[in-house]
């Protein structure tokens, strides 16, 4: 049986990533419904937050043969009334007989009881099928249940001696079309954007989503700023200004404060982190109960540095160009003081790497300290 629950949870899998671009902060979910003797007669998945569960579709789909039959889930069902009702409600109704699911929902307010709420009204519960992999899927939703912090990626296009600019400053293009919408589409999937000023001083870029894959046309724009150097007139600020959220220190400049504000951006002032910069600790605590709970970085280097070394990025999605820039001053994808040993580095594991027309594309997960 074991073979069976493991190709229809991958099957399961498969429709989960139809909500890839509008579940967040919701766990992307998957559902397959058997009948009695087995014939998948329904399917369904989470398509956005707000919407029905995954089950619900699939129920909705077969449930005139739903009864005795077999659901199963990429995550434990929940029994908490939230935007929507209650899961195992409907699957109690239905009259299912076995549920099958990968991990338990680590939300709070399900965490176990729907499996306990399912097992007490007699419905047998199989756990952990393909756990690792619907973990994976909703690594960010995990992270962000678990910490209360959202989930970092640190995206970077770079040269294959690790620059993101050449000397000088330009980096247009060093990675390929296909590479760069790639990292749109990344942009469609995370709650926020964030870059360092640096970054908005060199490129002044809009920091938009481009590719229409998320429902939800609004983008949470952050931009580090220590000591508020944003130009009031930047290009970010001219279309929803009110999705700019700008972090600087304790006792900025109040005339550039203002500035800013009159353009419609919102300043926070945070903490100093003990090296004269930005307390990233208390940006994401900002972040996460603000509509936040993953947060895509675009560089640069200083950032990229500042989240490493401070433990708080999660993974890495590098686009590797088969071209080499050179020079000591050319902006490295991390910069900062550097560490001063193999051993105190952060250690990552690869978790995807692979051919992008002629770029390579690798994405790693930092180790858990
Ligand atoms: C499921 N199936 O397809 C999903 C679940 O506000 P709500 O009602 O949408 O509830 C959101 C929570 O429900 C979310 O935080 C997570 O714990 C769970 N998501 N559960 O049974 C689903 N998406
Ligand atoms: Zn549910």
């Amino acid at each position: 049986m074991t073979d069976r629950w493991v190709a229809l949870m991958r099957q399961a899998l498969e429709l989960a990533e139809r909500g890839r671009y509008g579940t967040s902060p919701n766990p992307m979910v998957g559902a397959v419904l058997l009948s009695r003797n087995g014939d998948v007669v329904g399917t369904g998945a989470h398509l956005r937050c707000g919407g029905p569960h995954a089950e619900i579709f699939a129920l909705q789909e077969g449930a005139a043969q739903a009864a005795g039959g077999t659901m199963v889930v990429t995550l434990e069902p929940c029994v908490h009334q939230g935007r929507t009702p209650p899961c195992v409600g409907a699957i109690l109704a239905a009259g299912i007989a076995r549920v099958v699911i990968g991990p338990r929902d680590p939300n709070p307010l399900v965490n176990g009881s729907g499996v306990e709420a399912l097992r007490t009204a007699g419905v047998e519960v199989v756990e952990g099928v393909e756990e690792e992999a619907c973990r994976q899927l909703n690594r960010r939703f995990f992270h962000w249940i678990a910490t209360g912090s959202p989930y970092v990626r640190l995206k970077m296009a770079m040269t294959l001696d690790g620059k993101l600019a050449a000397r000088g400053g330009r980096s247009r293009w060093i990675t390929s079309e296909a590479s760069r919408r790639e990292g749109y589409a990344l942009r469609e999937e995370y709650d926020a954007l964030m870059v360092g000023v640096n970054t908005v001083l060199a490129d002044d870029p809009r920091l938009v989503r481009h590719l229409a894959l998320n429902p939800d046309p609004h983008l949470l724009r952050v931009v580090l700023d220590t000591s508020l150097r944003t130009p009031p007139e930047a290009v970010l600020l001219e279309r929803d200004p009110q999705d700019v959220v700008i972090f600087c220190r304790e006792g900025s400049p109040a005339d550039r404060r203002k500035e800013l504000e009159g353009r419609g951006a919102t300043v926070v002032e945070v903490g100093d982190d003990g090296r004269g910069q930005c307390d990233l600790r208390q940006v994401l605590r900002w972040l996460a109960p603000h509509g936040a709970s993953s947060v895509l970085v675009e560089g640069g280097g200083e950032v990229h540095w500042s989240l490493l070394r401070e433990g708080l990025a999660q993974s890495v999605h590098a686009f590797v160009a088969p071209l080499v820039l050179g020079g000591r001053e050319a902006t490295p994808a991390v910069g900062g003081a550097g560490f001063a040993s193999p051993q105190e580095g952060v250690r990552l594991r690869f978790v995807e790497v692979r051919r992008l027309e002629e770029d390579l594309v690798l994405i790693a997960e930092v180790e858990r300290v």
